[in-house]
Parts: structure tokens; C-alpha cells; sequence
């Protein structure tokens, strides 16, 4: 195991890996930006190296003043947490040329994820299901059409260098696509500087389902069942479950193995997650597969009681997985809801500022994963998460209760946050009754529109 590692992430994932370091006795340095020196976690690990100015081009994705912070404290290996740094390739083989150990994937694992297009015919060829479309870039029109006439309207373009739904664009016919190629083509170069996209048949209000899997150096995989979500805004998640309540023991199983199977077709070793897209007959397919821990893993933890972050510590280290298939138990059910710094009321737009009251909510099977404290600031830097709320009952119903009364007792003051849009969809009924898809969200506030 590691003695000493550092964390190159702030906010809440860095206190979720120190507290994991801290449990296996593992030393940790914290980096932080100017803004960040009474952060939390600075004060949290056993030592802190400043590593630039706020804004996250200078510190948090300045990879030379990182790659120094880790040779001046002498560590063995840096967790990158998610965001940032996290699925940068080129990061992760500057730390492997450094002989420091990026606690993650290999950088090729990275970069074949990275490229949604070549993820999408690496899993195909493994045998998972994956939506008819392109197997190669679009260059042309007639292309694009070809393409379209072929899997059928609707059908929708996406960037190859993807993610968080940029340059993603819904067609529904000749005329549209065409338009819809070249905006999606100029966003793509914009915001990936790659200007490369595919084309997909487009699957009508899906829900978006993925699995937790842990793979180690050895060649074993195991997965941690699913999360469903599908309660998103603009492709930020806002709450997430496990189990999902749309799935039955045998898709499950089904789900699963695929998981597993792709992550072993691509030689996956570390913590990953496949994405799949579930629509309204039940028919699932690959999305994506993410190479990094996701904010969300405490849902799966809370079920499984499998510290997570703690397995990809020993398993980065070159510990063989101890966990086999059979052996884990899936107990009750997880919600988790992100309380971000944003007011629900205008757009969700983020709402920086000092927080002067402020009260945690606690009592049986409530779980706050937070680096916020009375006083603290929260600065506009950065991401507006200020809190994962997470709570475990032993069924869906029983989760649901303790998650109203949870929100009940969350005190965050003067400033914005989603805890009140949060209470509105713990009472609506198609909520409560497990049926939504990925336009939950939006149509909840179309109707809220409607009635003001
Ligand atoms: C899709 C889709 C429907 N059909 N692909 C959104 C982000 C990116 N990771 C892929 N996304 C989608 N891909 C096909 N063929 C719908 C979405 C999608 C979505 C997926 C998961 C969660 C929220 C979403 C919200 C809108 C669209």
C-alpha cells in the first residue's frame, strides 16, 4: 500500500479521499489555489502546497505546478478525483514518466474512452449492445444522410470527443440535420477543439442507468449493480438511486455482465463506470464509460457497504482484488441529492457567496459528504456542488421518507441552493411512483411555468 499520496482535486472528493487515506494510514497532501487556503481540505490533510491562483487554469489543471507540489513532498502516487484532471491522458502519462502513480485507468484506457466513437465500436465488437449509427466520423452531407435514411428519424449528432452533451444536437428530418450538422461540427472545434462528430439513432426519454465497476491488475472485474441518473438538468445530475427502480432481477443480470464484459474487452483496471441508455421497451444500450471515481458513488456505497474509494486505493497499490461476484450483498435502497449553490428560481443559475448558518442534518442512515462549514465562503470559481445529502432505507419508500425529513433539517443561509427543488420532486407523484426518464426535469419545470 502507498504511504504517502497527494490529492490533486478540492471540495468535497478531496475530504473523501483523505478520510479514505486516513483509514489505511495512507499520508496525504492537499494542493490548493489562493482563493482555497481556508479550505477544508487544506486544513483536513497532513500537508498543503499552494499551487497557483484561482482560477482552475492556474492551479487545479496546472499540471507542472501539481507535478512540482508532488516531487517537493516526496509522494508516491496522486488521486485526481473527478473533474479537473481526472480524465486527462496526457496527465496521467506525465505522472507515469514522473514514476508517480495516477490512481486511475491507464492513459490509452483514458484515451479510448475519451473517444466516444472508438468506446462505442470497441464495446460493439464485444458484443454489447450499442445504438444503430456511424462507425466512422462524418465528413459530408450526403453522409449524414445516408446515415439517417439508414437507422431512421429521429437521430441525433454527437461530438466524438463528447461529454456533458456539448455538440449534441436532436434531428428529426433532411433539412434539420443538415443545419444541425454544421452548429454541431462548430461546438465540437470550440469546445473539445475537435470538430469530429457521429450520428445516433436518437432513443426517445430514456433513462440513464450505469454501473459501478471494479476492475483489478489481475484480470478480475466485479460490478457494484446500477444507479439510476436519470434526474438530470442540462446534463448535470441532480439526484441518484440504487437500486433502479425500472429494473428487474433478470435485466439486471443482463446489465451487469455487459458491464463487465466491456470492461474486460478494453482491459480496463481500476474503478470505472458503464453508461447504458434504457428506453421504454427495456431494450438498453452502451453509452459511455467513464475512467473516473463519479460523484455519485456514495449511492452504491450506502447498498453495498464497500468503501469504494478505499478498493481503488489497494487495487492502484497492486493489491488483487479480494471481493469476488458472490460475495457481495445488496441490502435496501440509496437516494442521494446534490445540494448545489444554485437558485432553482432563476435558471439554477450559481449562487456564490458566504454561508452565515448552517446546519447539517443527522439521525439514522443519513450520510453528508461536505466541505462546507459556518463562515466559509463559497467562492465563483468553481463547481457550485456544496454538499452530497445521501440516505439509506430498506426499500425505496422507506428512502424517500428519510430524505424529505433529511432536507427538512438542511440549513444553508443566506445563500441560493437546490434543497427547496429538491423537496418538489420528492412530492410529485411520478416521481414517488419510480417512472421518469431524462426529461423529468425539464417537463417538471414546463409545468411549474404553467401554473405561475
Ligand atoms: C443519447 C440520448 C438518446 N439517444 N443518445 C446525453 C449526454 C451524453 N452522454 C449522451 N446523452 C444522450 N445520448 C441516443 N442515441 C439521450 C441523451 C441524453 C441524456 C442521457 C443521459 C442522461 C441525461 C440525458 C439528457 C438528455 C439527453
Amino acid at each position: 500500500m502507498f504511504s504517502k499520496i497527494l490529492i490533486a482535486n478540492r471540495g468535497e472528493i478531496a475530504l473523501r479521499i483523505i478520510r479514505a487515506c486516513k483509514e489505511l494510514n495512507i499520508r496525504t497532501v492537499a494542493v490548493y489555489s489562493e482563493i482555497d487556503k481556508d479550505a477544508m481540505h487544506v486544513r483536513m490533510a497532513d500537508a498543503a502546497v499552494c499551487i497557483g491562483t484561482p482560477p482552475a487554469a492556474n492551479s487545479y489543471l496546472n499540471i507542472p505546478s501539481i507535478i512540482s507540489a508532488a516531487e517537493i513532498t516526496d509522494v508516491e502516487a496522486i488521486h485526481p478525483g473527478y473533474g479537473f484532471l481526472a480524465e486527462n491522458a496526457h496527465f496521467a502519462e506525465i505522472c507515469e514518466s514522473c514514476q508517480i502513480k495516477f490512481i486511475g485507468p491507464t492513459p490509452e484506457s483514458i484515451r479510448l474512452m475519451g473517444d466516444k466513437m472508438a468506446a462505442r465500436e470497441n464495446m460493439r465488437k464485444a458484443g454489447l449492445p450499442v445504438t444503430p449509427g456511424s462507425t466512422t466520423v462524418i465528413k459530408a452531407k450526403e453522409e449524414a444522410l445516408r446515415i439517417a435514411h439508414r437507422v431512421g428519424y429521429p437521430v441525433i449528432i454527437k461530438a466524438a470527443a463528447g461529454g456533458g452533451g456539448k455538440g449534441m444536437r436532436i434531428c428529426h428530418n433532411d433539412v434539420r440535420l443538415i443545419s444541425a450538422l454544421m452548429t454541431a461540427q462548430a461546438e465540437a472545434e470550440a469546445s473539445f477543439g475537435n470538430p469530429d462528430v457521429y450520428i445516433e439513432k436518437y432513443i426517445d426519454e430514456p433513462r440513464h442507468i450505469e454501473f459501478q465497476i471494479i476492475a483489478d491488475n489481475y484480470g478480475r472485474v466485479i460490478h457494484l449493480r446500477e444507479r439510476d441518473c436519470s434526474i438530470q438538468r442540462r446534463h448535470q445530475k441532480l439526484i441518484e438511486e440504487s437500486p433502479c427502480p425500472a429494473l428487474d432481477s433478470k435485466l439486471r443480470k443482463k446489465m451487469g455482465e455487459m458491464a463487465i464484459r466491456g470492461a474486460k474487452a478494453v482491459n480496463y483496471h481500476n474503478i470505472g463506470t458503464i453508461e447504458f441508455l434504457l428506453d421504454k421497451k427495456g431494450d438498453f444500450y452502451f453509452m459511455e464509460m467513464n475512467t473516473r471515481v463519479q460523484v455519485e458513488h456514495p449511492v452504491t456505497e450506502l447498498v453495498t457497504g464497500i468503501d469504494i474509494i478505499k478498493e481503488q486505493l489497494k487495487i492502484s497499490s497492486g493489491e488483487k482484488l479480494s471481493i469476488q461476484q458472490e460475495d457481495i450483498e445488496f441490502k435496501g435502497h440509496a437516494i442521494e441529492c446534490r445540494i448545489n449553490a444554485e437558485d432553482p428560481q432563476n435558471q439554477f443559475a450559481p449562487c456564490p457567496g458566504k454561508i452565515e448558518s448552517l446546519n447539517f442534518p443527522g439521525g439514522p442512515n443519513v450520510r453528508v459528504d461536505s466541505h462546507i462549514y459556518q463562515n466559509y465562503t463559497v467562492s465563483p470559481y468553481y463547481d457550485s456542488l456544496l454538499a452530497k445529502l445521501i440516505v439509506h432505507g430498506r426499500n425505496r419508500k422507506e428512502a424517500l421518507s428519510i430524505m424529505r425529513r433529511a432536507l427538512d433539517e438542511f440549513v444553508i443561509e443566506p445563500i441560493k441552493t437546490t434543497i427547496p427543488f429538491h423537496k418538489q420532486v420528492l412530492e410529485n407523484q411520478a416521481f414517488k411512483d419510480g417512472k421518469f426518464s431524462t426529461h423529468f426535469v425539464e417537463n417538471l419545470l414546463k409545468e411549474k411555468e404553467v401554473e405561475e
